[in-house]
């Protein structure tokens, strides 16, 4: 494939007047080196660079386009909503009625606040854990990424479940200090931290599935054991489903585990690729958050009509009998196509997958936690990822990211993936 001359280019148009020449970090390639493709126009499974080279698309915008880009209908409910304004700032029927999905789809939650992104809504529920406990001190797993608030850029300290220490520039020690890290898939480590601090505890937030390490399951005791002692001590148990909202199961991560968290948030697939993020959960809980009680949140854009429109008619496409068991069908395939080219090129790499996530770890498996996942090959990634690229294959440019597989990725898309890693394979 020729080298993507134009995308050049505007990264380095870009990286005078943007930082990094990107508007969120990881899509500058770093990871793997080059220079990241720009990409003009999106069809079902399909991106095109500005180059006009084509490619299969395995991050789908970081997860919100699991029914392929530019679904007919999807289009339409936005079209149809752009006639009659994009934003008023004032409540409306539509945000009632997905609301009303929304809870209907999620057991646990009674109540839920739309917001613009995931990194709000974790905000917005780990405010309202602090209110409502009237608690301080949070729990996050080692690895786990749960947008960019201060108290979450946080990384463990020396030794297990010691406070935080800040895990970014311009994060005060003392805002990391009120978060505690402990390893994903430690039961003794959580054990250990609640019998420790278990009173002081506002929340633990967990990403039922793994997704910010690369795609790690939940081992089966992991997210009963967070339960159970959160349970025990009146600290509130978050769900982070903002990757896992309705791409695990319709009714996410829980409904796939089994296990109700007292607050979950969600984002990317249910705003259906517009800005569209959401928190709920607990009516206790729920209705402390203003203006119906007195824990503060709020925003300009928080329901915006389009975003509704989008993020509902995803929702409907989703919520038909059959449309998960398709899913599952298509992501097995491309697992198996990951396990033969592994095989074929006698590569030391283990495929983790849950449902429509998967990642592709340069390391002996199992990987559980993020002790594990640090020890990939990272090289062996970026050679891998550089010729999946070259093949026309657009991976999620990090060994820690999950690719996403949609419904739009049909046989010719997977015959294009499985030529394609093959080669990569070999040259990872
Ligand atoms: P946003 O603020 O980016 O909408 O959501 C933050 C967030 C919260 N929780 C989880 C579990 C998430 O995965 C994310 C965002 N995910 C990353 C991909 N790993 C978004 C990609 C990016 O940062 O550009």
């Amino acid at each position: 494939m020729t080298q993507d001359r134009v995308s050049e280019e505007l990264f380095e148009r870009a990286k005078r007047l943007i930082p990094g020449g990107v508007n969120s970090p990881v899509r500058a390639f770093k990871a793997v080196g080059g220079s990241p493709v720009f990409i003009r126009e999106a069809k079902g499974a399909k991106l095109v660079g500005e180059d006009g080279q084509e490619y299969v698309d395995y991050v789908g915008s970081w997860g919100p386009m699991i029914l392929g880009h530019g679904h007919p209908e999807v289009q339409k409910a936005v079209a149809e909503q752009l006639e009659k304004g994009v934003s008023y700032g004032a409540p409306t029927r539509a945000e009632v009625e997905f609301a009303d999905v929304l809870v209907k789809a999620v057991p646990s939650m009674d109540m839920v606040r739309l917001v613009s992104s995931g990194t709000e809504a974790t905000m917005g529920a780990l405010r309202l854990a602090r209110g409502f406990t009237g608690r301080t001190l949070i729990a996050k797993c080692e690895g786990a990424y749960h947008g960019g608030a201060d108290y979450l850029l946080v990384k463990g300290g020396s030794g297990l479940a010691t406070l935080g220490e800040p895990d970014s520039a311009g994060v005060p020690a003392q805002i990391a200090a009120t978060t505690t890290v402990i390893p994903y898939n430690d039961v003794k480590g959580a054990e250990r931290l609640f019998l420790d601090h278990g009173h002081e505890l506002a929340a633990v937030i967990v990403e039922p599935v793994a997704g910010n390490m690369g795609c790690v399951p939940p081992d089966p005791a992991w997210l009963s054991a967070l339960s159970r002692l959160t349970r025990a001590t009146g600290a509130l148990l978050i769900f982070d489903e903002v990757m896992t909202g309705f791409r695990v199961a319709f009714g996410g991560a829980q409904e796939r585990y089994g296990i109700k968290p007292d607050l979950t948030c969600f984002g990317k697939i249910v705003g259906g690729g517009l800005p569209l993020a959401a928190y709920g959960g607990r009516r206790d809980v729920m209705e402390q958050v203003a203006p119906a009680g007195p824990v503060y949140q709020a925003g300009t854009l928080s329901g915006n009509p389009l975003a509704v429109a989008a993020g509902r008619k995803t929702l409907e496409i989703l919520s038909a009998p059959g449309t998960y068991d398709r899913l599952e069908a298509i992501s097995a395939q491309v697992e198996a196509i990951a396990q033969r080219a592994i095989a074929e090129a006698g590569k030391k790499a283990v495929v983790q997958r849950v449902g429509a996530m998967l990642t592709i770890f340069f390391t002996e498996g199992p990987v559980r936690n993020w002790a594990d996942a640090a020890r990939a090959d990272k090289a062996a990634f970026a050679r891998f990822h550089a010729a999946l690229l070259s093949e026309g294959v657009y991976w999620p440019p990090s060994q820690f990211e999950a690719a996403f597989i949609s419904l739009a990725h049909d046989d010719e898309a997977l015959e294009k993936t499985e030529k394609a890693m093959i080669r990569a394979m070999a040259a990872a």
